[in-house]
Order: structure tokens, then C-alpha cells, then sequence
């Protein structure tokens, strides 16, 4: 008995001694195979001497046998993260150089058409317009009805319009009436809006006046995409209400808008139009690269609007205009296609 004990406490002594001399993963492997290979390890074969332990001193042999092999089995397991500690703290000390220059972490910018809305509200807020909201999913009453835009007009044309909901009973064949004044004169369809000209509706609607508001946001046509026209836009809404505005303040406030985002040398014309909902009409253009670049409708309020929303149109009168946010951006900062807003090229985006 006291042979067997002394042989494995030689083994774990020795065994202790290989592991913590071992170097490297590879110098401990080969000791473990030594001390705890499973066929050939020095363990098994002093395992094998407990065969000639005296039948009485087995159960005693036998659990100090136990004892050892949890014991080398831990030895092994200590030298191994020995091994692996210094490996870590060695790469930590070549990635760390305190004399480069810091890591630079790319930092996310907004879109170029966001920061074109806040500058364009920033500008008009100076002129005395104050921003009121409307939802992209319209009715037909204020995208198009409560703006004299009757249905037999193209601009209604189901094909030239994102209609959500097909709930259309009367169509501009069976229905001449000019103006419907509820949505369920034209069967409650819904659309996404083709223009913001849908808010001036909505806060006349709800506001007396006088009334100096804009309205930024998204519209949606069957436009096919290409350098100047893209199927989502956005535009920036204007109206003004009051008793005495005239067609000089409407040239006026476009000409003072135009001047502080494009700059002092911007050349702005104005041409004859038609919009079913201002009498007379304009459409604004600013000078580009040698060509005339249309860049928003405008015109004094038809009366039949007014009316539409209760209104007095021998008490108050307006202007209103429509402008494009992606060609005002496009001229500023010379970017000569619109697909480019929307590519989600991120090279093209950071510039701005
Ligand atoms: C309108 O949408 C009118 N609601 C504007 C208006 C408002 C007139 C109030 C009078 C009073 P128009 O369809 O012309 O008008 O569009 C206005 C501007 O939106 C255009 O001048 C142009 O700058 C821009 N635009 C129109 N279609 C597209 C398109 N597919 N892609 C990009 N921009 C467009």
C-alpha cells in the first residue's frame, strides 16, 4: 500500500513540475499526453499497480487515487490559462499605441432633403410663416375637390394618382357636379397625396383667418423617374390669408425666399399658368446652367376655394404656392439628378 501511495504522489509531483514548466500550448500538450494520455499516460499505468494493493487497503488506495488524478487533471487546467493569459495580454499591448491618432468613428448625417426642410423652415419662419402639418393619406375632398379641381380635370385621373382605396361609386363619367363637398360624393376614396396644396385645405378648414403658414412633406405620383422628376417628392406648401395680400407680396415673398436659399445672384422669373385652385396662376423658375428650371407653382387663392372652406372671398384674399424641396435643393448645391436623393449611396449622402 504505502509503494502505491508513494508512486502516485511522485506522479503528482512530477506531473505539477511538467505543466508549470511547459512554455506553450504545445510543450503542454505534449505533457498531458505524457501524464493523462488515455492509453499510454503515466496515470494508467500507475492505476494499474492498485491491482497489487492488499484487498483491505483498496478502498483507502483507491480514493487517494481519485484525490491525484483531480489533482494533476487541475494542474493541467491552471498551466493551460497560464499559457493563454500572457498570449492575451501581449496582443493588447501591440494593438495600443498611445502616439497614433484616434480611431474615427463615421458619424451619420441627415439626409440632405431633411436639412434642406429645416433651412427652407428656418428662412420662411423669418418671413413670418409658421408650419402646420397634414396627413399623406388624403381624401379625394382635399386633394382634389375642395381645390376646384372638379373630376373630369386630368390631374384626377386614376392612373396619374396612388388611390388606396377603389371605394370610387361615382367616376368623372356619372358625376359632372363641379365642386362635391363631402368625400362621399366622390365614394370616400383615399389616396396618397399628389400635392401639399391638401393642407391649405385642412387649415382653412379648422383656422380663422388671417393665416400664414407652410407645409413641408412627402407626395406621391406615377411620374417615371429620370433626371428632374422622381415618383416621391416633397414640396414646400405656402398660403397667406388676409384682407388686403396681393400678387406683388406673393412675387415678393418667392423672390426674398429664393434670394436667401439660393443666393443674391439667383435670376427668378415668373410665368402665366393655370391651377384649378389660384386665379391668376404662375409658375416660378430660377436660371440654371444656361436653361429655366420650374421650380413651384404659385397664384392668388380662387374664391371658389375660400367659399369651399367658409370663407368670405369679399372679406379676405390670398396667395398660395407649391415648390419643389429636391429641385431647390438640386440648384443649390448643383446636383444635376434626382435619382441621386434616393440611391442610398452613402459616398453621396455624407457630402452634404
Ligand atoms: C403643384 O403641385 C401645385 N400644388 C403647386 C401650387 C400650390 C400652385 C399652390 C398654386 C398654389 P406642380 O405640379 O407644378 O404644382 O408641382 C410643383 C413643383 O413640384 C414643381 O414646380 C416641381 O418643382 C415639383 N415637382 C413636380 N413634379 C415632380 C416630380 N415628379 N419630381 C420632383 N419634383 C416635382
Amino acid at each position: 500500500m504505502s509503494e502505491f501511495l508513494t508512486e502516485i504522489d511522485a506522479l503528482l509531483a512530477a506531473s505539477e513540475a511538467a505543466f508549470s514548466a511547459a512554455e506553450d500550448a504545445e510543450s503542454l500538450e505534449a505533457a498531458r499526453i505524457d501524464f493523462l494520455g488515455a492509453k499510454k499516460g503515466r496515470l494508467k499505468s500507475v492505476q494499474k499497480l492498485l491491482g497489487g494493493v492488499p484487498k483491505e487497503d483498496k478502498p483507502a488506495a483507491g480514493k487517494r487515487l481519485n484525490e491525484v488524478k483531480g489533482l494533476i487533471q487541475a494542474a493541467f487546467e491552471a498551466s493551460q490559462q497560464r499559457i493563454a493569459a500572457p498570449a492575451n495580454d501581449a496582443a493588447i499591448t501591440e494593438a495600443f499605441d498611445p502616439s497614433l491618432p484616434g480611431a474615427t468613428t463615421r458619424i451619420g448625417k441627415l439626409h440632405p432633403i431633411t436639412q434642406t426642410i429645416e433651412e427652407l423652415t428656418d428662412i420662411m419662419g423669418r418671413l413670418g410663416f409658421s408650419v402646420a402639418l397634414g396627413p399623406e393619406v388624403e381624401d379625394e375632398r382635399h386633394n382634389s375637390e375642395a381645390l376646384n379641381i372638379s373630376l373630369e380635370h386630368p390631374a384626377r385621373d386614376p392612373l396619374d394618382n396612388f388611390y388606396l382605396s377603389t371605394a370610387r361609386k361615382n367616376t368623372a363619367k356619372n358625376n359632372t357636379a363641379p365642386n362635391n363637398k363631402n368625400t362621399a360624393a366622390s365614394g370616400g376614396a383615399t389616396l396618397i397625396r399628389s400635392q401639399t396644396s391638401t393642407v391649405q385645405i385642412r387649415v382653412m378648414e379648422n383656422t380663422p383667418p388671417p393665416i400664414r403658414i407652410i407645409s413641408l412633406g412627402r407626395v406621391y405620383r406615377t411620374d417615371e423617374a429620370d433626371k428632374t422628376h422622381y415618383p416621391m417628392f416633397h414640396q414646400m406648401e405656402g398660403l397667406w390669408i388676409d384682407t388686403d395680400v396681393t400678387m406683388a407680396d406673393l412675387k415678393t415673398v418667392l423672390r426674398l425666399f429664393a434670394v436667401s436659399y439660393l443666393g443674391a445672384d439667383v435670376h427668378v422669373r415668373f410665368r402665366p399658368s393655370f391651377f384649378p385652385f389660384t386665379e391668376p396662376s404662375v409658375e416660378a423658375d430660377y436660371l440654371w446652367n444656361g436653361a429655366w428650371v420650374e421650380f413651384g407653382g404659385a397664384g392668388m387663392v380662387d374664391p371658389n376655394v375660400l367659399k369651399e372652406v367658409g370663407y368670405d372671398p369679399e372679406e379676405v384674399i390670398g396667395f398660395a404656392f407649391g415648390l419643389g424641396v429636391e429641385r431647390l435643393c438640386m440648384r443649390r448645391h448643383n446636383i444635376t439628378d434626382i435619382r441621386e436623393f434616393y440611391r442610398n449611396n452613402v459616398r453621396f449622402l455624407h457630402q452634404f
